[in-house]
């Protein structure tokens, strides 16, 4: 038994309260090592010395990655509290592994030795708002998207789609624009808009912000952000802004103040000064965000920076009623600044989205007191990896997704923010070397799986575009240059999705694990009535699946087909073109 390998802490994604009582508990073993494992569990206060009194369930098996398995558990413990300790068994030997170590036998004489979960306080649950499982988004880069009133262009703006994007080129994409296109984004079956910034600021993607309670007047005015904004809600869309709190611009009032004045600014505690005066060449003097002189850092442990920022929070979400906030590199502000944000928001909007860009491990800001969500880009880069570099096999992508899965509780999972592209990386269909086909796949993918998937404005009618700011062209409105094929293939799926929970996020997911060599990959989602297989070919050439349940006696259809599959003895064999796939349903 490999010991060094196994890890639980009660904590985080491997011990966590659900909204409905249970607790859940992980265990980490290396891959293949231990063959059951059970949980023996207890409450603290009622624990018979020398004896022992204990429940015990089986853990499941729940995924596998490169290195390691899973199990999991799920208990109601009757007075919210639990000792508890693990049953290993290798095939050969059986030990109790506990907070203290391991055992020959589960200690008796003292709860001390177990793992404890002290309490489960209803104030500690993470808890996302509903209605994000059941949205899906579509992220507008508002420059870009659609000029509806040529009266408020800025000076130097461009002709639609005249030109390849720059850094500093205008089109004059605004907010009248996107009003005009809701039936688009209706017809296509989108429930939630996510923004890149649209406060005033200098530049054509508005991440440096020069006024946090004003919109860039080349977006509109407040009364035109306000209608639109009911529209949306009209229409079932939920609206989610971005914030700008790490950073401001470099013309921010208050920024230009300490440029002028120096050390005798009133805002000289705004920013992380090193020395003054400020300079912005060789290097800057100043904490930026990245290297860049014109985005200086925002120092939000200031209890005037941070009620000013509080108030932006508030502000949009009062008098706008919008239903989400993206916090932009969230993950270089400081965890109480995020603590305070939560509380003051959800106080005027209890249901309001609060997703975080962090692009990596993320269980820090996922504790139920800082962020709903992250915008889930290690799904991202996997899916990258195998469907468009092709640089990962099956079985390498199913590894990689389970680690994925596991970093987080369950609960978190099913309101992460999944993407196949943003405004900061290249567009997919560039990615898959223009191949249709693997685009496709992947839309399936993200549109048939745990999360509140999102899709980049004009992935929809495969416009292409390489890393920003190539991925940020002029959205293709002539419908005869919009890919009406791959618009209908995304449509249907976010149908799909809304007319069976499985597709989102109901039931459990699990993965088939293909073999070294297999090109098709398979997950299910069952909730002990119905089951939802979804198959992939992840090869060119075409593929046979044998689907590894018994089925024997089973209606099975396929969902994509809408027919029901004839077929005899206990076994289903699926025929997948190249870069096909399947949805079935028993
Ligand atoms: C400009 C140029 C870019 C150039 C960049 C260099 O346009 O071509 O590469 O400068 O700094 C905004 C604009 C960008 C602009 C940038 C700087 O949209 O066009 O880029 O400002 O002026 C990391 C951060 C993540 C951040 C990305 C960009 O963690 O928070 O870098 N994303 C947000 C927004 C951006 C925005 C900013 C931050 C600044 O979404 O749109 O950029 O407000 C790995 C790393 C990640 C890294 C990621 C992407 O995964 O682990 O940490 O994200 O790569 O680089």
């Amino acid at each position: 038994m490999f010991k060094e390998a196994i890890y639980h802490r009660p904590k985080d994604n491997y011990a966590y309260v659900c909204t409905n009582g249970e607790l859940h508990i992980q265990l980490r073993t290396k891959k293949i090592d231990i063959k059951k494992v059970t949980l023996i569990h207890g409450d603290p206060y009622n624990w018979e010395r020398k004896h022992w009194k204990t429940d015990s369930i089986p853990m499941k098996k729940s995924g596998s990655d490169q290195y390691f398995d899973y199990w999991f558990a799920s208990v109601i413990p009757p007075f919210k509290r639990l000792r508890y300790g693990f049953l290993l068994n290798d095939g050969t030997e059986t030990v109790c592994f506990t907070e203290k170590g391991f055992y020959s036998e589960p200690p008796v004489d003292d709860t001390a030795y177990y793992f404890c979960f002290p309490f489960m306080n209803k104030a500690d649950i993470f808890q996302a708002p509903e209605w994000v499982k059941n949205t899906v988004w579509y992220q507008i880069f508002p420059e870009r998207f659609a000029n509806g009133n040529k009266d408020i262009d800025p000076d130097e703006v461009l002709p639609w789609g005249s030109e390849e994007p720059t850094p500093t080129n205008f089109f004059g994409g605004d907010i009248e624009g996107i009003q005009q296109k809701i039936p688009y984004l209706k017809d296509l079956g989108i429930s939630g808009i996510y923004f890149t910034p649209i406060f005033k600021a200098y530049s054509n993607h508005k991440y440096d912000t020069i006024d946090y309670l004003e919109l860039d007047p080349q977006f509109g005015t407040k009364e035109v952000l306000k209608e639109f904004i009911d529209a949306c809600h009209k229409n079932d869309i939920k609206v989610m802004l971005d914030a700008v709190f790490n950073h401001s611009g470099f013309y921010f009032p208050q920024f230009q103040d300490v440029l002028k004045n120096g050390e005798n600014s009133a805002y000289k505690n705004w920013f992380h000064v090193h020395e003054f005066p400020l300079v912005t060449e060789p290097r800057p003097n100043y904490d930026t965000f990245a290297f860049t002189p014109f985005m200086p850092k925002l120092n939000t442990e200031n209890p005037e920076v941070k009620e000013y920022l509080l108030e932006v929070g508030r502000y949009w979400v009062r008098e706008f009623d919008i239903d989400g906030w993206r916090l932009d590199v969230a993950n270089e502000v400081d965890h109480a600044f995020w603590r305070e944000f939560r509380r003051e928001v959800k106080a005027i909007k209890p249901e309001l989205y609060i997703l975080g860009e962090v692009w990596h491990d993320s269980m820090p800001w996922l504790r139920g007191d800082q962020f709903d969500a992250v915008m889930n880009y290690p799904f991202t880069m996997n899916i990258l990896n195998l469907f468009a570099k092709q640089t990962i096999t099956a079985k390498e992508f199913v590894e990689n997704m389970t680690n994925v899965i596991h970093m987080y509780p369950k609960n978190v999972n099913e309101v992460a923010f999944n993407l196949v592209g943003s405004h900061d990386t290249a567009r997919i269909l560039t990615e898959c070397g223009e191949d249709l086909a693997r685009v496709k796949q992947i839309f399936t993918l993200l549109l048939t799986f745990i999360g509140t998937p999102c899709i980049y404005y004009g992935d929809e009618i495969a416009m292409t575009g390489s890393m920003d700011p190539g991925c940020r062209k002029c959205m293709e409105w002539d419908p005869d240059k919009q890919n009406q094929e791959l618009l209908s293939h995304i449509q249907k799926l976010i149908r799909l999705r809304g007319e069976n929970p499985l597709l989102a996020n109901d039931g459990e997911l699990s993965f088939i694990s293909p073999g070294e060599h297999d090109t098709c990959l398979a997950y299910t989602k069952s909730n002990g009535k119905q089951t939802i297989c979804v198959i992939l070919n992840t090869n060119s050439e075409a593929a046979a699946y044998t689907v590894p349940f018994d089925l024997n006696g089973k209606a099975v259809k396929n969902l994509w087909e809408n027919e029901e599959i004839a077929f005899s003895g206990p076994e289903l064999t699926i025929q997948l073109q190249g870069y096909g796939f399947a949805i079935l349903v028993y």
